[in-house]
């Protein structure tokens, strides 16, 4: 007798996902069947939910967000400004090494070239930066 209930549930089981998956019309001769029927629309309606609340929650955090420097031509490519204390990634698309030189002692990163290196925005101010290897390479920081 032990032995007969998994193979009878999984009979139920099976049973139970071919009227779920399956057309209701073989059930026509049972009943008008008003319980399948309200489950399988239900089951359609929700993949339409979620894709539309998930492309709403995806800009909508600003905690991931990337700060990025990039060195190109002997130039830098800096945002408008970025946030105290986040992690900015310099990206150096020159065959060059550089450095990114923060005045007043703030910190300096060595980027060889074709390379990425990163630094921690230092606090809320405005920074000249230079690269050591050519002075004539200055550009703007603003911490916010
Ligand atoms: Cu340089």
């Amino acid at each position: 007798m032990v032995l007969h209930r998994p193979a009878r549930l999984l009979l139920v089981l099976g049973a139970a996902a071919l009227l779920a998956t399956g057309c209701s019309s073989g059930e026509d001769s049972a009943a008008p069947g008003t319980s399948t029927d309200t489950a399988v629309p239900t089951a359609a309606d929700e993949p339409s939910g979620p894709p539309a609340s998930a492309d709403a929650t995806a800009p909508a955090s600003p905690a991931a967000e990337a700060v990025t420097i990039t060195i190109s031509e002997f130039e830098y490519d800096v945002p408008e400004s970025i946030p105290a204390g986040s992690e900015v990634e310099v990206v150096n698309e020159d065959r060059e090494a550089h450095t990114l030189t923060l005045s007043d002692g703030g910190p300096s990163v060595v980027i060889q070239g074709g390379a990425t290196e990163t630094f921690t925005a230092p606090a809320a101010g405005s920074y000249g930066i230079v690269c050591d290897f050519h002075g004539s390479m200055t550009a703007q920081l603003v911490v916010a």
